[in-house]
């Protein structure tokens, strides 16, 4: 049985909720909560966000999770108070990046549902997260140049992954706001949705994928991942190597048995 006391709710500064997908794994869905700062994330936040990911990733029942923030803002950046006063040895001891490490290496998917203000740190959150689904309002951007810094959690990698280096320069270097329509005809957002769908579209995503049996899920997003980091030859090696292991797993048998006996697949997510 796994340990599900992590959907109890006992955080400072998000909200965690189970969405039932009947016939199929559950949707953890977690909320960003400081309306008064515009859901800046603090270390705390960051802290919570990464324990609860961490938690639906050996919960059994959990299929995938879903971070969204409020209509107003996903979040508008890493908490610019918390860092106002530090120098650099007082922010390379705090471990700032500790938290967003741990997202990284996060196993089920995470799709960000965003709306409002995704900004400095909240643009690399939904950019670390597998999957963007933004409403037509939302405003992207990686605006740290107007602090006198630079994105410190991947922007600059995972933003010029994204859209290429010509407009990652201009995003970068300007500080400027993107629409979501522009970051979709760019190729950072999956979707984009009406501003009262962005969230319901995005769980509809998650109840598809919480469908789906878990494990080719996750080697498949461990697969696609590798993309990024490797040569296409040494990425073409590792999706083998999960193809073949894939082989070994009981929902692989009751796939393309259920296939052949024109019958819905009963997964089993081992
Ligand atoms: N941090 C702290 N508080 C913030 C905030 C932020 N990023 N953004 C907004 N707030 C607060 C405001 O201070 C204000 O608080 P009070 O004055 O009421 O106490 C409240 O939220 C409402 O904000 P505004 O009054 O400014 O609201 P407006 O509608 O007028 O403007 C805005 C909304 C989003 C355009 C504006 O708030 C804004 O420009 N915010 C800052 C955006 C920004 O520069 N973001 C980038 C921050 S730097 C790292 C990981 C990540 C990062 C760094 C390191 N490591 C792992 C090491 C990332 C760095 C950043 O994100």
């Amino acid at each position: 049985m796994s340990d599900r006391s992590y959907l109890s709710n006992s955080y400072k500064n998000i909200l965690v909720s189970e969405t039932e997908n009947p016939g199929a794994l559950s949707t953890v869905l977690i909320t960003i909560n400081r309306p008064d700062a515009m859901n800046a994330l603090n270390i705390e936040l960051m802290g919570e966000v990464a324990a609860v990911l961490t938690a639906a990733d050996k919960d059994d029942k959990a299929g995938c999770s879903v971070i969204t923030g409020s209509d107003k803002a996903f979040a508008a950046g890493a908490d610019i108070k918390e860092m106002a006063d530090a120098d650099s040895v007082q922010i390379y001891i705090r471990e700032m990046f500790a938290s967003w490490d741990v997202i990284r290496l996060v196993k089920k998917p995470v799709i960000a549902a965003v709306s409002g203000y995704a900004l400095g740190g909240g643009c690399e959150l939904a950019m670390l997260c597998d999957m963007i689904v933004a409403s037509e309002s939302a405003k992207f951007g990686q605006p740290e140049v107007n602090l006198g810094v630079i994105p410190g959690a991947g922007g600059t990698q995972r933003l010029t992954r994204a859209v290429g280096k010509a407009r990652a320069m201009e995003i970068i270097l300007t500080g400027r706001m993107v629409t979501s329509a522009e970051m979709y005809e760019a190729g950072l957002v999956a979707k984009v949705s009406a501003d009262d769908k962005y969230l319901e579209d995005a769980l509809a995503i998650a109840k598809s994928i919480c469908g789906k049996p878990s494990i080719a899920v996750r080697l498949a997003k461990e697969s696609i991942l590798k993309a990024f980091d490797t040569t296409v030859e040494a990425g073409i090696e590792f999706e083998r190597k999960n193809f073949y292991f894939l082989f070994s797993t009981e929902d692989k048998k009751e796939g393309m048995q259920a296939f052949v006996e024109k019958r819905k697949p009963g997964w089993k997510h081992r």
